[in-house]
C-alpha cells in the first residue's frame, strides 16, 4: 500500500504530460474573457485590476499620475532643511501624497505631513516587545510582516467596522490606518534593524523635525545628529545614506497593481481586512526570491561574481563565463527579467545616476562598477541563452549595492527598505478601493481538463 507522497507522485507524470499539451497547442484558445495561455501563465497580458496611481509601459517603464521618475523628482518636495540639505532628493511623504491624490503637494503641505507622520511614528509597546521575542534568526522581512500584521490591533478601521459604519465611510477609517501604518514604518524598520544585528540596541531616535526617510536612517543608526552613527559615516556619507533612502523610497513606492505586492494588498483588503492585515501580505509576497528579495539576491550574486572572476571586473570574457555557468546549472541571473518591461527599467537608471552624481564618492566602488559592467554584457548572454523575454537590468540591479556602499552590508535586510517603500502606493490604492466600495475579489477558477476541453 503506498503513502501519500507516493500516490501523488505516481500521478504527476500525466498531470504533466496534459499541461505541456495545454501548454504547447492551446495558449491562444479563448476560454471567457481570457486566453488559456493566461490563465496557465500567471494572468500575462489580462487586464483585470483597477489601479490609479501608477502604469508601466513595456518599453517607458513606470509613470506615477502620468509622469515619469524625472518629472516626478522636479516636482515633488524635497526636505524642508535646504540651507543643511542642499542636495535632497524627493520625499516618499511627497510620492504618497502625489500617488493618493493626484495633486503634487506644495513645501508646506509637505512640511506640515512630514511633522504628523514622525508625531505618529511611535511603535506600541507590545509590539517592540513582541519583536524582541522572536528569534534572532527569523528573517527580517517576516518580522516586518509581524510587526505590521501586529498593529491591527490599532485599527479604527477594523474597530469602527465592527460596530457598524457606512460603506461611504470606510475609505477615511483606511486613511486614517494607512497613515498611522507609514508613519510607523520608520521605527519598525530600525527596531528589526538593531533586533537582527545589533542585540537590540537603541540605535537612534525618531525626529520630530525630520522627514520619514531621515528618520528611518537615523533609527537604523546612520545619521550623525540623532543616532550612534555605527557605520561611523562622515557627515556627507550620512547625507548620501538619507537621500539613497528618499530616492530608493520615493521611486519603488508604487508599479502599477498587477506585481506580487501590490495585488496582494489590494486582493486581501478586498476582504475588508484593515490595512495592517492587507500590506503584511503584500510584504509576504515582496519576500520572494523572483520579486522583492531579488534585491538581497543581487548583491550576494555581485560579490560572489566579484570573488569568482577574481577581482577582474572589466573582464568581459570572465564574467560571460560566469554568467554562462549560472545560466547551464538552471539558475536565473538576479536582477535581470520582467514580467512587463521590455527595456532596461528607468528606476535602475535613476539609482545609477544617484552613483554618477556621486563620482568622488564612488570612484573606488568595483560593486557598482561591476553592476554597470554587467549592464552592458548580460543582456547579450540573456538574449543568446535564448528563454527570458526581457534580457535587460530591473529596479533590483542597481539598489543593492549603493546601500552596501554606505554600510547596510546586511544582505537580508535589503528588502526591508523595499517593504517600507512599496507600503506608499499599495496602500494609496486601498484607500481608493474603498472610495469606490470596491467589490470583493473572486475570479473564478477552471480545472486543466476542462482547458483540455475533456
Ligand atoms: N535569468 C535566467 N532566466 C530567466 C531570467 C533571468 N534573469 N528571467 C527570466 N528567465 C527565464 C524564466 O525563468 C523563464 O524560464 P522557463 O520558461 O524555463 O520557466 C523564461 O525565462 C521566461 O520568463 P519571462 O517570461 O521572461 O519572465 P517572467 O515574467 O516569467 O518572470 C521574473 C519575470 C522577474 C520573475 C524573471 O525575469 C526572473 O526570475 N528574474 C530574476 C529574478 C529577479 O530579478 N526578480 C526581480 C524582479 C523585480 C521585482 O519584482 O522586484
Amino acid at each position: 500500500q503506498s503513502d501519500l507522497k507516493t500516490t501523488l507522485k505516481a500521478v504527476i507524470p500525466e498531470r504533466l504530460q496534459l499541461y505541456s499539451h495545454v501548454k504547447k497547442d492551446l495558449s491562444s484558445h479563448q476560454i471567457g474573457t481570457q486566453t488559456v495561455g493566461s490563465v496557465i501563465g500567471g494572468m500575462r497580458g489580462s487586464r483585470a485590476l483597477l489601479w490609479e496611481s501608477s502604469s508601466v509601459d513595456p518599453n517607458k517603464g513606470v509613470t506615477f499620475h502620468g509622469l515619469t521618475i524625472e518629472e516626478c523628482q522636479a516636482a515633488l518636495p524635497k526636505s524642508k532643511h535646504e540651507s543643511t540639505d542642499p542636495k535632497s532628493e524627493m520625499l516618499p511623504e511627497s510620492m504618497f501624497w502625489f500617488l493618493l491624490t493626484g495633486k503634487l503637494p506644495t513645501q508646506s503641505q509637505i512640511n506640515t505631513f512630514s511633522s504628523e507622520l514622525a508625531h505618529k511614528g511611535d511603535l506600541p509597546e507590545y509590539v517592540v516587545k513582541s519583536l524582541d521575542n522572536l528569534p534572532k534568526t527569523l528573517h527580517p522581512m517576516t518580522q516586518l510582516s509581524i510587526g505590521i500584521s501586529m498593529m491591527n490591533n490599532e485599527s479604527v478601521f477594523a474597530k469602527a467596522y465592527a460596530k457598524g459604519i457606512p460603506k461611504t465611510d470606510a475609505w477615511e477609517y483606511v486613511l486614517d490606518d494607512v497613515i498611522n501604518l507609514i508613519a510607523k514604518l520608520p521605527a519598525l524598520v530600525g527596531k528589526i534593524y538593531s533586533n537582527t544585528y545589533y542585540s537590540g540596541k537603541n540605535l537612534g531616535t525618531i525626529n520630530m523635525d525630520k522627514d520619514w526617510s531621515y528618520n528611518m536612517a537615523s533609527s537604523m543608526g546612520f545619521t550623525l545628529d540623532d543616532s550612534v552613527n555605527i557605520k561611523d559615516l562622515s557627515k556627507s556619507q550620512s547625507n548620501d545614506f538619507v537621500n539613497l533612502v528618499r530616492l530608493y523610497c520615493a521611486l519603488h513606492g508604487d508599479h502599477e497593481g498587477g506585481n506580487v505586492s501590490a495585488h496582494a494588498t489590494h486582493l486581501v483588503g478586498s476582504s475588508l481586512s484593515d490595512p495592517f492585515l492587507s500590506y503584511s501580505a503584500g510584504v509576504q509576497g515582496l519576500a520572494g526570491p523572483l520579486h522583492g528579495l531579488a534585491a538581497q539576491e543581487v548583491v550576494r550574486f555581485i560579490l560572489e561574481m566579484k570573488n569568482a572572476i577574481g577581482g577582474d571586473i572589466n573582464h568581459k570574457v570572465k564574467i560571460e563565463e560566469y554568467l554562462w555557468s549560472l545560466l547551464n546549472s538552471n539558475r536565473v541571473i538576479p536582477g535581470y527579467g520582467h514580467g512587463v518591461l521590455r527595456k532596461a527599467d528607468p528606476r535602475f537608471t535613476a539609482m545609477i545616476r544617484f552613483g554618477d552624481n556621486r563620482a568622488e564618492e564612488f570612484s573606488k566602488d568595483d560593486n557598482l562598477q561591476l553592476v554597470k559592467n554587467l549592464s552592458a554584457i548580460a543582456p547579450s548572454v540573456l538574449t543568446e541563452h535564448g528563454k527570458t523575454k526581457n534580457p535587460y537590468p530591473n529596479v533590483d540591479s542597481s539598489s543593492g549595492v549603493l546601500f552596501y556602499h554606505y554600510g547596510l552590508q546586511e544582505t537580508l535586510f535589503l528588502t526591508v527598505i523595499f517593504g517600507a517603500s512599496r507600503a506608499l502606493g499599495p496602500l494609496s490604492q486601498l484607500v481608493w478601493d474603498r472610495v469606490y466600495g470596491l467589490p470583493i475579489e473572486r475570479p473564478t477558477s477552471v480545472s486543466l481538463k476542462k482547458l483540455a476541453g475533456l
